[in-house]
């Protein structure tokens, strides 16, 4: 299977996130991807390209001009504002009660576009980001256009996208590539697409972009939102809206959850996507369900993730894998790989 990874993630590296009421240095950090890529160099997957540039059209079909244009421009009024070389993060939010205005200070903008204070801004952050979305798109490019021999492709996506809704960053998320990748395959004539997402945390960016749309199935196994982040959104009951009724499916699972019963969700959303009928589908394929996550409470064990990637290889539809969340970085390149090498054995 073909990688697409590009090294200007490493100028993303922020320093500190707020998690367990402390900041602590951040999980998602750079060596994350590079385990990765050197397990998928060890295992010898295929080769491993550059991500050609996409410009910014196919990032404004779901995200907002306005959104683009503050993240393009963050680092830069963040350092002329404060004088600071720390990296950028809101200090208040626009909830309830509060007037949903875009302030003319970088601290009020960021709390007008973010969820919270674990996507901080750095410098190479948009550079980062950019290359993550492009790196989605040349895998989605190479697989859409695919020769026989190119049914799917692995995008080893650094900043991970999936909390990332139009206009809000959060959880480690800028731009939500799972979600510009689904609408690139639209935008090429897919008729439909799907969307399953298997990161431990719920993909709530993910979710608001396509709920009111029929045309993006969305799919997602995760911690349960009583209890795991992103805490708001991810319940069984938000199944769509208007059109999209139907068309977004959540599995919200218990703490301490082990294969049997993720097993069963997880077979469960493979038969919905298939009575679905996708022409594509898009993996968010995050590894933070392993046992030991260190932010994340599944149980999985790295047998199960080429478990993962057979069930994906069932459903026998042109498939772009994306690197979401993992933050065990000792094995996180045994499991991400281990699903794309169960599914290439089943193929
Ligand atoms: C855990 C804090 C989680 C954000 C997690 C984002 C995961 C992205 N107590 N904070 S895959
Ligand atoms: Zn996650």
């Amino acid at each position: 299977m073909l990688t697409v990874y590009s090294e200007d993630h490493r100028g993303h590296a922020p320093k500190y996130e707020l998690t367990f009421g402390e900041f602590l240095p951040c999980f998602e950090k750079p060596s994350r991807a590079e385990m990765v890529l050197a397990r998928v160099k060890e295992v010898g997957l295929g080769e491993v390209i550059a991500p050609q540039d996409f410009g910014r059209a196919p990032l404004a079909r779901v995200h907002s001009e306005a959104f683009l244009d503050f993240l393009e421009a963050a680092w830069g009024l963040w350092t002329a504002e404060t004088g600071s070389a720390a990296d950028a993060l809101p200090e208040a939010f626009v909830t309830r009660g509060l007037r949903q205005v875009v302030p003319e200070s970088i601290y009020g903008k960021l709390g007008y576009y973010a969820i919270d204070c674990a996507a901080p801004i750095t410098a190479g952050t948009w550079a980062a980001a950019r290359a993550s979305a492009n790196a989605a798109l040349t895998a989605q490019r190479q697989v859409a256009e695919g020769a026989e021999s190119v049914g799917a492709a692995f995008a080893l996506c650094r900043p991970p996208g999936h909390h990332a809704s139009a206009d809000t960053i959060g959880g480690y998320c800028y731009l939500n590539n799972a979600a510009i990748t689904a609408q690139a395959f639209r935008d090429q004539g897919a008729k439909r697409v799907a969307i399953l997402d298997v990161d431990y945390h719920g993909g709530n960016g993910t979710q608001t972009i396509f709920y009111r749309r029929a045309d993006v199935l969305f799919a997602s196994l995760h911690g349960h939102p009583k209890t795991e982040y992103p805490y708001y959104l991810g319940y069984a009951e938000e199944t769509g809206e208007g059109e999209g009724e139907g068309a977004n499916l959540n599995y919200p699972l218990e703490q301490g959850t082990e294969w049997p019963a993720y097993e069963a969700a997880l077979d469960d959303a493979c038969a919905r996507i298939d009575a679905y009928g996708p022409d594509a589908l898009v993996i968010s394929l995050g590894v933070d369900t392993f046992k030991e996550d260190p932010i994340s409470k599944f149980k999985l064990e790295s047998e199960h993730y080429p478990r993962i990637g057979e069930k994906i290889a069932a459903l026998k539809r042109p498939t772009v894998f994306l690197m979401e969340g993992g933050y065990a970085v000792e094995e996180i390149g045994i499991n991400a790989v281990g699903v794309l090498t169960g599914f290439e054995g089943a193929g």
